[in-house]
């Protein structure tokens, strides 16, 4: 069954170091999605802990929430049908080096941490995302 729904992107901050948030999101909307809120901000490290709290235990946590709020970042809210794997999908492998042609993680990820994009990995996950960000 396809159903129109919401996820979670993030461009992070290795992309938006290099300009590359608006070739992103031109990316999105030729895919179909439409932006339906977005904002660049930077957060603190201990937003970004409870953002990636799934991860705490895995080695990578510290490098990672330290990562992430390094620099800005720009959030949207996308809309399509089956738009959590369809960004999935259009996002590629956490590491880039395993990611498809075509993928902006191909295309723009420097490496397994600094891979560019996040999306939301299941309908429920995504509201709790876009309510972490979005919720006002
Ligand atoms: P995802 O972003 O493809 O959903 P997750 O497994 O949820 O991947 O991991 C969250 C983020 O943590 C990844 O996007 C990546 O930036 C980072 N990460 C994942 N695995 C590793 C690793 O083995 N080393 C360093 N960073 C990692
Ligand atoms: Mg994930």
């Amino acid at each position: 069954m396809n159903s129109v729904e919401q996820t979670l992107s993030i461009v992070k901050p290795d992309a938006v170091e290099r300009n590359l948030d608006n070739e992103i999101k031109e990316i999105f909307k030729n895919k179909g999605f439409i932006i339906l809120k977005e904002k660049k901000i930077q957060i603190e490290k201990t937003e970004a802990e409870r953002f990636y709290k799934v991860h705490e235990t895995k080695p990578f946590y510290n490098d990672l929430c330290a990562y992430l709020s390094s620099g800005p970042i720009v959030v949207m809210v996308l809309e399509k049908e089956n738009a959590v794997m369809a960004n999935r999908e259009l996002m590629g492998a956490t590491n880039p080096k395993d990611a498809k042609d075509g993928t902006i993680r191909r295309k723009y990820g420097i490496s397994i941490d600094k891979n560019s994009v996040h999306g939301s990995d299941s309908v429920e996950n995504a509201k709790i995302e876009i309510d972490f960000f979005f919720k006002d």
